[in-house]
């Protein structure tokens, strides 16, 4: 009777880290990746135009716009067209990318 205790409680805690999974990402949102396509690259501002789809981590639907790039996100290898995965962050009101990937 013991062992089918501790086997339910194990089976719990399962259960209960998996309902509060959508918690977690949230604090980790780095984990969080966005699809999007490249419309526009302002290289003197640091600043790239996405049409992007759902962003999760800020509950932002599908749309196309302007977002900033963290200091070390390089914008070189990319141009109008392409397509990516990226990370976004609000930070102090801008929404900012911390990662950034090309897609084949
Ligand atoms: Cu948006």
């Amino acid at each position: 009777m013991k062992i089918i205790q501790t086997r339910f409680f194990a089976i719990a805690m399962l259960m209960a880290s998996c309902l509060f999974t959508p918690t977690v990402s949230q604090a980790q949102t780095d984990l969080v990746m966005t699809e999007g396509v490249v419309r526009k690259l302002d290289l003197e501002n640091r600043k790239i135009t996405l049409k992007h789809g759902d962003i999760k981590n800020l509950d932002m639907p599908g749309m196309t716009m302007v977002f900033r790039l963290q200091q070390g996100i390089s914008l070189d290898a990319l141009k109008p067209g392409d397509k990516v995965l990226f990370h976004v962050e609000k930070i102090e009101g801008a929404y900012v990318i911390t990662d950034l990937q090309g897609l084949p």
